[in-house]
């Protein structure tokens, strides 16, 4: 497995005046109505988006490129096809790995027409500068998971993982999933970004503003001038908990207005069939 090199500052286009941002879709067979519904959202952003930055968990699992060497037409197969179009229609499309995507790689990005962002990345727009991050590494409280992370961010443990059979890795990863959602279910509340750390993150990249997603917990907060915004997650097979949302980055002359836009109903109300 070749390493990539990732986009640490990602520079808007001047032209640039809606870019959509989502992120922890966790797309994937377990989920054909939130793979659905995506694929939906994708196709009517031709035209209307201008670049859309998705910020980690895209898939809820991804067990290396090679899967996109299989001759099927699997959820990974089609967000692939799908953004490679959204991307030939002008819109620029860029996307930073997750806890659960993390291997997402060059070949991956060269399918889609993407770049992959390095956490954090610098997005420069309008004169402002935006930290962008998936945020499992703002979640420093969590001594087991950071630790995890150190591990398997490391090219020697992803170049073995990724050396063994596709089903096997399959297995790993749903046992993985698993072992994760057990985890969570034992704990009364589940990890929190650290709020300490995320100031600092945005006091390192001399920056005023980060956007991130990962904790399922969508809202804004402000801290000394400085403000964590974040993005909600995506399910839209599960009656209890559905939820679809996308941010757009509207940049004028020297400023930026911010929009939050709720895609349940819109997406509910389209046809099942993609
Ligand atoms: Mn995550």
């Amino acid at each position: 497995m070749k390493s990539e090199p990732l986009t640490q500052r990602l520079q808007a286009q001047p032209h640039w005046r809606r870019i959509a941002l989502a992120s922890d879709l966790h797309l994937g067979e377990q989920a054909p109505r939130t793979t659905a519904a995506f694929l939906r959202w994708l196709r009517s952003l031709g035209g209307r988006a201008d670049a859309l930055l998705l910020l980690g968990d895209v898939f809820d699992a991804w067990i290396g490129d090679d899967l996109l060497h299989q001759p099927d037409a699997s959820p990974e197969h089609q967000v692939c096809e799908a953004l490679a179009e959204l991307a030939a229609r002008d819109c620029r499309i860029a996307v930073q790995r997750g806890n659960r995507d993390f291997l997402l790689s060059g070949e991956f990005a060269s399918r889609c027409s993407a770049c992959l962002l390095d956490d954090p990345c610098v997005l420069e727009v309008a004169g402002q500068r935006i930290v962008l991050s998936h945020g499992d590494a703002l979640c420093v409280d969590d001594a087991a998971y950071m630790q995890w992370r150190r591990v398997c961010r490391e090219p020697a443990w992803q170049q073995a993982f990724v050396a063994q059979p596709l089903a096997l890795r399959r297995e790993q990863a749903l046992a993985a999933r698993e072992q994760s959602r057990a985890a969570q279910a034992a704990l009364a509340q589940p990890g929190d970004a650290n709020q300490q750390e995320a100031m600092r993150v945005l006091r390192e990249q001399a920056a005023p503003w980060m956007i991130h997603g990962h904790t399922h917990r969508p809202r804004e907060h402000w801290q000394g001038g400085r403000l964590r915004q974040v993005l909600g997650d995506w399910d839209l097979d599960h009656p209890e908990r559905q939820r679809a949302q996308a941010l757009w980055l509207l940049p004028g002359d020297g400023w930026v207005a911010v929009e939050r836009e709720d895609l349940l109903a819109q997406l509910q109300a389209a046809p099942a069939a993609t």
